[in-house]
């Protein structure tokens, strides 16, 4: 936490910041602001190719888990499948190169490669409660703990500004860090990221944080969530599942790697994932 009584995040800027100086902030406090990290024109073409999903996608969730319905929120539309919506989401958000090197220094000591776990909007309606505060490493438990190795990493894009009454993802500094995963997180330890459309919280799977009480009458605030994962572990989102074969041999092998197009070879001898015909996807499916 930058202060000893006053919970704050640290705030800096893709053009001004370096990867470095970004990094040590999200290392020591588990999240950081960073602004511009996706340009006006990149925003502007997220919004447009995602607006018919933005209006149509009812709010709430189909699910009759009550769990699921209070996480998810009444008034708070989901949806995922980013890849196959926007061509902005797979060239400009998926490989963006500032959350690349965060989960590159993160994760690569705990995995050969990593992949997508979900690109999912979380656009939050007029009197949206604020949700529980969780860890999304919660997934996981049998490899979270104080001193567990990192499995995932995200950030929460502002496709629209991020205000305090809009519903701003509350975040716990340090939490990341804390000795015991059990304790309940005070008030004052709790803030908010407050910030401009066009800018990122990148945080740890390990820091506490949730969506904010949206106190407005009439503003959605459109989030636009990115997180990777481990190679090794089962993602949230059935990524490939949500992108068509054809469009996917079309993408790079890092694109095709994070939305699960690509096998994980693992370090031990023969050691490969996510296979078919025991071959990598390319290979059984004659891409290449
Ligand atoms: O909407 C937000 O700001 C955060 C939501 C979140 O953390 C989640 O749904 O897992």
């Amino acid at each position: 936490m930058a202060s000893a009584d006053i919970a704050m995040l640290t705030t800096m800027d893709a053009n001004t910041h370096t990867a470095a100086q970004i990094f040590e902030a999200f290392q020591r406090d588990g999240a950081v602001i960073v602004h511009n990290m996706l340009s006006d024109d990149v925003r502007s073409q997220l919004r447009n190719e995602l607006a018919e999903s933005m209006r149509d996608t009812r709010p709430g969730t189909k699910s009759s888990d009550t769990g699921v319905q209070e996480f998810w929120g009444s008034n708070t539309k989901r949806f995922t499948r980013l890849a196959m919506r926007s061509k902005a989401f797979r060239d400009n958000v998926l490989v963006h190169p500032i959350l690349l090197g965060v989960a590159d220094a993160v994760l690569r000591p705990h995995c050969a490669s990593y992949w997508m776990n979900t690109g999912q909007m979380m656009i939050i309606g007029p009197g949206e409660k604020a949700q529980w505060l969780h860890r999304d490493a919660d997934n996981w438990p049998l490899v979270l703990g104080p001193g567990e190795r990192q499995v995932t990493v995200s950030c929460m894009f502002a496709l629209s500004d991020f205000s305090a009454e809009g519903g701003a993802t509350r975040v716990v500094p340090g939490s990341h860090a804390w000795d015991n995963f059990e304790r309940k997180a005070l008030d004052h330890e709790i803030t908010q990221a407050v910030m401009p459309a066009g800018s990122g919280l990148l945080y740890s799977g390990t820091v506490l944080h949730g969506g904010g009480n949206n106190t407005t009458t009439d503003t959605w605030r459109e989030g636009m969530h990115l997180s990777y994962v481990v190679g090794w572990l089962t993602p949230e989102e059935a990524g490939c599942v949500g992108l068509p074969e054809e469009l996917a041999r079309t993408l790079t092998p890092l694109q095709q790697q994070l939305l699960g197009y690509r096998c994980y070879t693992g370090d031990a001898k023969a050691a490969r994932l996510w296979t078919i015909d025991y071959e990598d996807i390319p290979t059984a499916m004659n891409w290449e």
